[in-house]
């Protein structure tokens, strides 16, 4: 079993999510930031037998996009009264960052509470 976790721009979770679904994969969203732009991302992370990891590739394929962003580098130092105009760079961000991790256990735990219901849910 493998764990894929992909890191995607926010704009094409949705798609993704929608397509996992549909292929039946179960997959979890965490909200995340990349330390280079600080800006919001998305880790959807999805358990799958080895064979599914490369279904899952062409999924992530079919529904990230590469887009451009413009990143204003760091302030020089500078002397009172200079004056600097900061000169956007643009980089490139996605499709999509992925890791692939061996996994050694996977269970899902799943015990029934006497009675139907909670332990220590009141009625
Ligand atoms: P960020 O760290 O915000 O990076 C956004 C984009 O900025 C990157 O797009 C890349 O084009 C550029 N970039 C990042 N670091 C750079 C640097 N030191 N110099 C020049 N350009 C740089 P992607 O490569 O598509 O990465 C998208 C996001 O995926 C990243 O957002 C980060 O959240 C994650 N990521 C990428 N590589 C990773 C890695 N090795 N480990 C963990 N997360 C990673």
């Amino acid at each position: 079993m493998k764990l894929v976790m992909a890191v995607v721009q926010g704009k094409d979770v949705e798609g993704l999510m929608t397509a996992l679904r549909a292929a039946n994969y179960r997959a979890t969203q965490i909200n995340s930031s990349g330390g280079f732009l600080r800006e919001n991302n998305v880790t959807v992370m999805t358990g799958v037998d080895d064979t599914q990891v490369p279904d899952v590739f062409r999924l992530i394929h079919d529904n990230c996009y590469t887009r451009t962003q413009y990143v204003n580098p760091l302030l020089p130092i500078m002397e009172p009264g200079e004056f600097y105009m900061p000169n956007p760079v643009e980089v490139q961000v996605g499709g999509a960052t992925v890791f692939v991790l061996p996994v050694v256990r996977y269970e899902r735990i799943m015990p029934q509470a006497a009675g139907g219901t909670r332990a220590g849910a009141s009625a």
